[in-house]
């Protein structure tokens, strides 16, 4: 039997190969089975005009969930991301059901072999397959824990989600990325940007405590996909991953890096390097983004992912300047999680 698609015929002793259109581009559909990185997207370019499409009438695919459940489990707070995506599914029709893990839930064993006769009486290994009982689709908020890197960086508890609900899962900010947030972060370049290929400038900023690398590790995946000019500053000892640094631009002078800059994307994250793995090494306010900052670059916009510190990681001013998105940048989180569950609930 033919596949779907490609099939070969043998003429004329010459092989000649033949790919069959896959059905999906005929239908411009995009079947995900989980969302955890940009590559479960695919093409950016057709998640980009597809999330202009529901941008512009956000209830068009209303049919598409009826009577389909999404699932949404939090181990750690979140304002945006519990309100958009449930707003997401409502455009979509769907069902919602959340659980904070850390309020009213049973405390939760996560390691294997572990004689269960502390605080915690469930397992997680129970527990992920009877939450998959109950919905059609999962989104799972799992941060970083900085205990250990490996299994941190491994994503666990992402993976442990996608092995054993049964379900589609899609990350709502994982240990090492943040796609929706990420996602968010494009469309609104793509709707801002005055050139078509942008100077965009991810800079570390100051934070009192660790925070996790994966809002910086995702958007410098996200803009790595596209054709922008990134460049990412920070202090030395605060290198990513290079699996995330890909090809971007490292520059350890702050304000060389700014300048021309069209985007300031701010953000604060946690050593990543060696013993110091999740340390804070510097609370250097040399580095909030100030009007000084804002000064050497082509009138740049101001993003950030919320929540932020004022006056540590961006000046009062800047942040309530007509140049700041970070509003706009938030909505936008209603419109690439609008499209990533179109997406799952398609491939069910
Ligand atoms: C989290 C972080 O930095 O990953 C969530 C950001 C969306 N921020 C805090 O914990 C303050
Ligand atoms: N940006 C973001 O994910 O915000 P929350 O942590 O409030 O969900």
């Amino acid at each position: 039997m033919q596949t779907e698609s490609s099939c070969k015929f043998i003429c004329n002793s010459h092989l000649i190969f033949i790919f069959a259109v896959h059905i999906d581009t005929l239908k411009r559909t995009v079947n995900m089975k989980n969302f955890t990185c940009v590559q479960d997207i695919g093409n950016l370019k057709s998640a980009l005009d597809e999330a202009f499409e529901i941008k512009k009438d956000r209830f068009k695919y209303v049919e598409l969930g009826r009577n389909k459940t999404l699932m949404m489990i939090f181990f750690n707070s979140s304002l945006r991301t519990r309100l958009s995506t449930q707003k997401a599914a409502l455009n979509l029709g769907m069902n919602v059901i959340v659980l904070d893990i850390n309020q009213g839930a049973w405390k939760l064993e996560t390691e294997r072999g572990v004689i269960m006769d502390g605080d915690k009486p469930e397992h997680l290994l129970e527990a992920i397959p009877v939450m998959g009982c109950y919905c059609d689709v999962i989104g799972v908020r799992s941060f970083a824990r900085f205990e250990n890197k490996e299994y941190d960086y491994n994503e666990v508890i992402l993976n442990q989600f996608i092995q054993y609900s049964g379900r589609p899962v899609f990350s709502m900010e994982a240990a090492t990325r943040h796609p929706l947030q990420s996602f968010a972060d494009l469309i609104t370049i793509e709707e801002y940007k005055k050139t078509a290929r942008p100077k965009v400038v991810m800079t570390w900023a100051p934070h009192p405590r660790p925070l996790p690398q994966a809002v910086p590790n995702s958007f410098a995946e996200w803009m790595n996909a596209t054709d922008y000019d990134f460049v990412i500053t920070h202090p030395e000892g605060y290198e990513l991953d290079p699996k995330f640094v890909g090809n971007a631009r490292v520059e350890y002078d702050q304000m060389k890096a700014l300048e021309g800059a069209d985007f300031v994307y701010a953000k604060s994250w946690a050593a990543y390097t060696g013993d110091n793995y999740g340390q804070v090494l510097s609370k250097d306010r040399a580095w909030t983004v100030d009007k000084q900052q804002m000064a050497v670059t082509n009138n740049a916009y101001f993003m950030h992912c919320l929540p932020v510190r004022r006056n540590m990681i961006v000046s009062d001013d800047v942040i309530e300047s007509p140049q700041s998105i970070v509003i706009p940048e938030a909505a936008n989180r209603e419109i690439s999680a609008t499209v990533v569950l179109k997406r799952l609930i398609e491939g069910l």
